[in-house]
């Protein structure tokens, strides 16, 4: 193994829904790697946002629009890319909502969203740049899972099925592919501070944590919440040629909550 093998020079990197949050973090590391960043957001406002924010880090990023559940869309971008920037090595399906709504409360159309965005639009983008990894000869994709792969919680019904779906995705990508050189990998981070987990860590009315922020406290050994730089090693790791032969994985950046009952009543 040579060093250079954790490098990504040359490569094209496609993170999606990487303006902000766990994907700007993960192309921010990719571009300090060596890639070429190329990313997508839902609109206009928040690309503009997006290069604005790499353009701040040295980034010179390629930054498009484009809804991830539109396949056409999605055809449309990979295109523009390869002709524009190249053919894509390295996708990142990190777009992702979820809605906390009691299953009994949730509308058969908000599942359906958050499983269009967070399951069926990996499936989609990941089907896009496939072809053109075995043109290549190589590829690598990582599906960006989370705690609830493995296990559920109240009001996340949708979530947790989507991303209980993306890790056997990953699974399939990597047993259907793997011939054609290409590495399909998960990441599952924990409960990392982000816009998505804000509405968790709000301080209450009389200054003290949130109650579910002191609950992820007391159930991860970290005895912190994560931030998206932690998943930045594991991330360029899974995109380099020193996880050539990692495949079907889910590797989870969690401080060791999966590991982990919970802190026993002192
Ligand atoms: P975030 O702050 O909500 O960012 C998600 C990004 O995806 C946003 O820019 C969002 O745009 C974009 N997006 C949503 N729907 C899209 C669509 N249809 N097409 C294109 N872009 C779309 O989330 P995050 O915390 O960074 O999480 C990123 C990923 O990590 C998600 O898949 C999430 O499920 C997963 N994850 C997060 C955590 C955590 O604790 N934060 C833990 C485990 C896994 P908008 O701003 O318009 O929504
Ligand atoms: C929630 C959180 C989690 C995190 C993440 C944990 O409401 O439970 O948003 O779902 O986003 O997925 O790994």
């Amino acid at each position: 193994m040579k060093m250079n093998d954790f490098r990504l020079d040359g490569k094209v990197a496609l993170v999606t829904g990487a303006s902000y949050g766990i994907g700007f973090a993960i192309a921010e590391a990719y571009a300090e790697a060596g890639a070429t960043i190329v990313f997508n957001d839902i609109n206009q406002e928040l690309v503009d946002k997006g290069m604005a924010s790499y353009q701040e880090k040295g980034i010179a990023a390629h930054g498009y629009v484009c809804d991830v559940t539109d396949e056409q869309a999605v055809a449309g971008l990979v295109k523009k890319v390869e002709e524009e920037v190249g053919v894509i090595d390295i996708l990142v399906n990190n777009a992702g909502i979820i809605r906390r709504i009691p299953m009994t409360e949730m509308s058969a159309a908000e599942f359906r969203k958050v499983i269009d965005v967070d399951l069926n639009a990996p499936f989609i983008v990941s089907k896009a740049v496939i072809p053109g990894m075995i043109k290549k000869g190589h590829g690598k994709i990582i599906n960006i899972c989370s705690m609830m792969s493995e296990l559920g919680r109240e009001t996340v019904s949708a979530y947790a099925a989507a991303k209980g779906g993306l890790k056997m995705l990953t699974r399939n990508i990597c047993s259907e592919y793997g011939e054609h050189n290409i590495q399909c990998n998960g990441i599952g981070p924990g409960y990392i501070a982000t816009p998505q987990t804000a509405p968790l860590r709000e301080k209450q009315p009389d200054g003290s944590r949130h109650p579910f922020d002191q609950f992820i406290i007391s159930k991860t050994p970290a005895a912190r919440w994560g931030d998206p730089a932690d998943l930045q090693g594991p991330a360029v790791f899974l995109a380099s040629d020193a996880s050539n032969f990692v495949n079907g994985h889910i590797l989870y950046v969690d401080g060791g909550i999966l590991a982990y009952i919970g802190k026993q009543p002192q």
